[in-house]
């Protein structure tokens, strides 16, 4: 049996492209980039284009920086410690603000923050899922010390208007991060254009290796180290660098970018087309309009379907998609989203996310629409509420 893989949210294929890169710093150039001799220098030149391909995919200034780490959670994390290290603890600024459709990685940071004293806004979004830049507004004060907003969500693909966000952050004099994990590879990310201070990214959300991140920081803007030993990152981040990651990463984001057309337009049109012929199904809803969204990403709730038993039913036919988030696909609770968006109970443990990719063909597409259309036949028939 073929599998079809459509939960490139959780995670995506490395670009065949990306591992060549990568391959010659396994076995053959596989010195310290930190070490004096021949095989930790001839490693150098790799990272230095591996950054200046990373610093020209968000179009970074030259005095910001970019911290290579291992994934979005430690940069997430390294930013909600770092500052309340850097400032909550120390000053009267007690608060971040986030929101309710943050990763786990940011929501459990700031609960445990709060569990040290800060005081934490969980932004609820509106019907349509989104956070306005007049909520953001309305809950700053004086108090403030971070926001934290994600580029775009990773059940709904739903995209934040970010850069109004930012300008309200800049506008009030408070630190904002956002985490752009699903953003990079689908929506353009410029630095220039969007004030953020802070931004999180990880490689294998965009073709990449699994293993690699990176945390942008705006000049000036520095934060402790998470991580404290060596001087690696220049000391903001300790621990032998990850070669062949790194120079991955960075090979994947300037395909990610230089595909930013291709995901808008094929990739589109393969999820509107998959999306189309879920909407013929009755009782089925797709969170968030389609043009608010990332290009490859649909969030469907089929009533009388519970999720769990869609992905089954899926799966038995080789198709790869999930209930949510993949780190809470353990979880029975119903999706934070859906509920949050006002969804009835028994709508919110029905949804299923499809996320696609470049990978993706048509005939995939085609297939899968078949089998979710006999899943529902099959699984409403077993139901005992619908
Ligand atoms: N979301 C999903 O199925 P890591 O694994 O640390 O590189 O990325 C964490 C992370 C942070 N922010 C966002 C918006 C994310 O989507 C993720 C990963 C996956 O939705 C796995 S839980």
């Amino acid at each position: 049996m073929e599998r079809i893989y459509l939960d490139n949210n959780a995670t995506t294929i490395v670009d065949p492209t990306v591992r060549e890169a990568m391959d010659p710093f396994y076995c053959h150039m596989y010195g310290n980039p930190n070490s004096l001799h021949s095989f930790g220098i001839e490693v150098r030149p790799y990272l230095h284009q591996a950054m200046e391909q990373m610093y020209a995919a968000i179009n970074a200034g030259d005095e910001d920086d970019i911290i290579i780490n291992s994934c979005a959670t430690e940069g997430n994390n390294t930013v909600i410690m770092g500052m309340y290290f850097s400032l909550l603890k120390e000053t009267r600024k007690k608060r971040i603000v986030t929101t309710q459709l943050e990763h786990p990685c940011i929501r459990e940071a700031c609960r445990f923050l709060e569990t040290q004293g800060v005081k934490v806004t969980y932004l609820a979004p509106d019907r349509q899922g989104l956070i306005t830049p007049e909520m953001v507004k309305e809950v700053i004060s004086d108090k403030t010390a971070l926001v934290s907003v994600m580029w775009a969500n990773n059940e709904t693909g739903l995209i934040l208007p970010i850069k109004e966000i930012a300008e309200v952050c800049k506008e009030k004099g408070v630190y904002f991060h956002t985490d752009a994990v699903q953003a990079i590879g689908k929506v353009k990310v410029d630095m220039q254009d969007v004030p953020a201070d802070f931004l999180t990214f990880s490689a294998h959300k965009f073709h990449g290796p699994k293993g690699a991140g990176g945390l942008y920081v705006r000049k000036g803007g520095m934060l402790p180290p998470l991580l404290h030993g060596g001087e690696q990152m220049g000391g903001h981040r300790a621990g032998t660098v990850d070669v062949p990651g790194m120079v991955g990463m960075g090979k994947a984001m300037e395909i990610a970018v230089e595909s930013l057309e291709y995901e808008n337009t094929h990739v589109r049109r393969l999820r509107d087309k998959f999306e189309d012929a879920l909407m013929q199904i009755d009782d089925v809803l797709v969170v968030g309009d389609r043009d608010l969204r990332t290009p490859n990403t649909v969030y469907v709730s089929i009533r009388g379907v519970e999720g769990e038993a869609m992905i089954w039913d899926l799966n038995q036919n080789g198709i790869a998609a999930s209930t949510g988030s993949a780190c809470a696909s353990e979880s029975l609770e119903a999706s934070p989203i859906l509920t949050a968006i006002g969804a009835d109970k028994e709508l919110a443990h029905t949804g299923v996310r499809f996320s696609l990719s470049r990978f993706t063909t048509e005939k995939e597409i085609d297939f899968t629409i078949e089998v979710v259309k006999k899943a529902v036949v099959r699984l409403r028939r077993l139901s005992t509420s619908y």
